[in-house]
């Protein structure tokens, strides 16, 4: 059995993981100004206003825990990311890794690459808002939803070393081409494949709608996804500090797993037992960490954050209305969504 996460490495992977937020959303607000080190003026904001944030925090918690796991088990992984609309999130980890610096040395990793970092996102002659060809490692577009896991699995088919996290929005869930392709996991063989580790992604909307799966009770999902051949390990929460100990528990509990099955069909004593593969369900908010209020109106949901897609503060009214009161706000807001508070 592995050992608990300790504690000052669980405090380190929070703050990665709120860099990655603040990066996130530096990247759909700011075209200057990164470091928020003077008072926000109109000509920091973008005029126009792009990206979602909803599905990004999510993102970012996930990709910080499996690069302590990567390090962890010095893994060779790669990370499809389903939700492809959380291109600011995959830019950010990219970015704060330094494989982004590497590719494009003038977004460099200090206060003037940041800025770049920043206004080039969904900006004339930048990069996209989805993850992209030229978002480093990427294989899997974000504009169209549905293919995420048939890449996954196509990742690891003759790829004995890799094992594929792969994120799968609940709304992404409900596309034909995904509902179909948990199936794959049938023709996965561990003696000469790689692993795969769907994390299925319940944040419980996809738009502003509610989703089928993220409606579904612990039990049914259970039975469902047994069904289907794995076993799932449930992450569920909003208290960053309790879902970072649920979710590396998790992670240590499914590449437990993982290796098992490998190490016993790779062991020259083959057997005719089917792995029960292990597969992630996290339930975490829609726009986790970010405003519970934006203009004085409340999240539609009792008691969680307020559920945005794009922007949480996304009308120039509004980004006006907190210019004039000397920016504080908006600062804030930025603010506050990286702290996670
Ligand atoms: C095939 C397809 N249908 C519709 C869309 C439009 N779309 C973009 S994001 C989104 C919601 C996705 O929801 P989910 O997978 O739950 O992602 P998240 O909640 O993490 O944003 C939709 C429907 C799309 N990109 N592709
Ligand atoms: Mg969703």
């Amino acid at each position: 059995m592995s050992q608990p996460t300790a504690a000052d490495e669980l405090t380190l992977l929070d703050r990665y993981w709120r860099a990655a937020n603040y990066l996130s959303v530096g990247q759909i607000y700011l075209m200057a100004n990164p470091l928020l080190r003077e008072p926000l003026k109109p000509e920091h904001i973008k005029p126009r206003l792009l990206g979602h944030w909803g599905t990004t925090p999510g993102l970012n918690f996930i990709y910080a825990h499996l690069n302590r796991i990567i390090r962890q088990r010095d893994l060779n992984l790669i990370y499809i990311c389903g939700p492809g609309h959380g291109g600011p999130g995959m830019v950010a980890n990219t970015w704060l890794e330094g494989s982004y610096s590497e590719i494009y040395p003038h977004i460099s990793q200090d206060a003037e690459g940041m800025q770049r970092l920043f206004k080039q996102f969904s900006f004339p002659g930048g990069i996209p808002s989805h993850a992209a060809p030229e978002t480093p490692g990427s294989i899997n577009e974000g504009g169209e939803l549905g293919y995420s896991l048939s890449h996954a699995f196509g990742a690891a088919f003759d790829n004995p070393d890799l094992v594929v996290p792969c994120v799968i929005g609940d709304g992404e869930a409900e596309t034909g081409p995904l509902a179909s392709s948990w199936h794959g996991i049938k023709f996965l063989n561990p003696e000469r494949d790689g692993a795969v580790l769907p994390i299925l992604h319940l944040n419980g909307y996809k738009i502003a709608n509610p989703t089928l799966l993220g409606r579904a009770s612990d039990d049914d999902l259970q039975q469902l996804f047994s069904g289907y051949g794995y076993e799932p390990l449930f992450v569920a929460g909003h208290e960053p500090e309790k879902m970072h100990v649920q979710m590396a528990e998790a992670l240590d509990n499914a590449f437990e797993k993982i290796a098992a099955f490998q190490q016993a069909a790779r062991s020259g004593q083959p057997s005719d037992a089917v792995p029960r593969w292990p597969m992630i369900i996290l339930r975490s908010p829609k726009g986790w960490t970010g405003p519970q209020t934006v203009d004085g109106k409340k999240s539609k949901i009792s008691g969680e954050r307020i559920r945005c897609r794009y922007q949480p503060v996304a009308r120039m009214t509004s980004i006006a209305k907190f210019l004039k009161s000397g920016c504080a706000a908006i600062s804030l807001t930025i603010c506050s969504m990286s702290r996670g508070s």
